[in-house]
């Protein structure tokens, strides 16, 4: 399998960390999104990373490339009783919001701005906190998909929390413990280059959260 990424993408960061939870051999093309190749153009139908390219076939969008990762490498990370397996889906395609939440606080230009998303995120965090019950992963015990799909944002929380009140998880405490427990994972922590925070902090570095 090869996997085409970008090296900043939290939804490339989903898939990585699927496979390296389950072990698989794979390969990893990392493209320029801000000069994309023609290759790339040609075969990715929104232009997007991440893209998982088996044999011949070409999967693109994070949460249908990993269910086929899950479904074709033995134990299933996926809740198996159909209700909560739906309830799952429906909280990545949430965890996509708030990871899209985290990018516009990082652009944003000014302090309003900012703080507008901000309130946004905090809405979504009290939805998510009230989903949460003994931990320390989304569903219980058991480390699953849904948890692929909220590390990458949680871990870009982390990067950003020394540097405004506002990025604090206090009021979340379930978010928070859950967060911690993502981030000391090994097959969380080698999903990403082990510079990312630097990586991060030099492509945001010109909106007003990292400037101010
Ligand atoms: N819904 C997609 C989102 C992927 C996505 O937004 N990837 C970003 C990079 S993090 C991208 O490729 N952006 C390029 C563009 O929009 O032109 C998924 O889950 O895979």
């Amino acid at each position: 399998m090869e996997l085409v990424s970008f090296d900043l993408c939290p939804f490339v960061q989903r898939s990585l960390i699927t496979l390296l939870k389950k072990d698989i051999p794979h390969q990893i093309t990392y493209i320029d999104l801000d000069n994309p190749p023609d290759w790339f153009t040609e075969i990715s139908p929104l232009g997007k990373v991440p893209l998982l390219r088996v044999d011949d076939a070409v999967l693109f969008e994070s949460a249908a490339i990993n269910e086929y990762i899950d479904e074709t490498h033995a134990p299933p990370l996926h809740p198996e009783d159909p209700l909560r397996r739906a309830h799952n889906r429906a909280w990545i395609e949430f965890a996509s919001n708030l990871i899209g939440i985290g990018y516009r606080s990082v652009i944003a230009q000014d302090e309003a701005t900012y703080l507008g998303v901000m309130d946004e995120r905090d809405g979504l965090l009290g939805h998510l906190e009230r989903q949460l019950s003994g931990g320390p992963y989304f569903n219980g015990s058991v480390f699953s998909l849904a948890d692929t799909s909220f590390a990458p944002y949680f871990l870009r929380q982390s990067f950003t929390e020394p540097l405004h009140a506002r990025e604090s998880l206090a009021d979340f405490p379930k978010c928070q413990q859950w967060r911690d427990a993502l981030l000391a994972l090994d097959y969380v922590q080698q999903s990403v280059p082990a510079d990312i925070a630097d990586r991060y902090a030099k492509r945001f570095g010109g909106g007003y959260l990292y400037g101010h």
